[in-house]
C-alpha cells in the first residue's frame, strides 16, 4: 500500500517535470503599455507558437492580484463602423500556429489596475491552457505608442 501511494506520486511529479521542461508553448515579444497614473486598465501584447502535434485552446490568463483585480484576452472587431473590444471565451491554437496579439487586434486586458506600470516593469502573467501545462512569461512595460495603439478604456 505504501508502495503504490509513493509510486503513484513519483510518477506525477516525473510527468510534471518532463511537461515542463519540453513545454510546446512558445511566447515571445511579450509586453504591457505603460499607464499613466490612475489608469484603471491596461493593455498587454505577445506572440505565442503551438511547437506541438496537438490543436490547443488558451482558456484563462492571470496575472498577480497585487496588479490587477481581473486579466482577460479580448479581441478588437468592427461593429457598424465603431471600433469595440469582445472578451474571447477561449482561442484555439492549431499545431505549428503563431497567434499575435498586437495593437489594434487581440490583447490581454487587465481591468482593475491596482498599480501604474511604469515603463522597465515586469509582469508576470499565467497562461492556463485546456489541454496543456500552465506558462508563466514575463512581460515587460514598455512606453506606449499613443499613435497607432487603437484602444480604448473600459469601464467594466
Ligand atoms: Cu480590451
Amino acid at each position: 500500500m505504501w508502495l503504490r501511494v509513493f509510486c503513484l506520486f513519483f510518477l506525477t511529479i516525473t510527468q510534471f517535470s518532463w511537461a515542463q521542461d519540453k513545454s510546446d508553448v512558445d511566447i515571445s515579444d511579450s509586453y504591457f503599455s505603460a499607464t499613466y497614473p490612475m489608469a484603471t486598465s491596461a493593455a498587454g501584447y505577445f506572440s505565442l507558437t503551438n511547437n506541438g502535434t496537438q490543436r490547443i485552446s488558451l482558456t484563462t490568463i492571470l496575472v498577480d492580484e497585487k496588479v490587477a483585480d481581473k486579466a482577460g484576452f479580448h479581441q478588437t472587431v468592427m461593429d457598424e463602423g465603431m471600433i469595440s473590444m469582445r472578451p474571447m471565451k477561449q482561442l484555439d491554437i492549431n499545431a505549428g500556429e503563431t497567434i499575435q496579439f498586437q495593437p489594434g487586434g487581440n490583447h490581454i486586458m487587465l481591468t482593475g489596475l491596482k498599480r501604474q506600470l511604469a515603463v522597465g516593469d515586469s509582469i508576470t502573467v499565467t497562461f492556463k491552457f485546456a489541454e496543456t501545462n500552465d506558462v508563466m512569461q514575463a512581460f515587460k512595460v514598455k512606453a506606449r505608442d499613443n499613435g497607432k495603439s487603437g484602444h480604448h478604456n473600459h469601464s467594466d
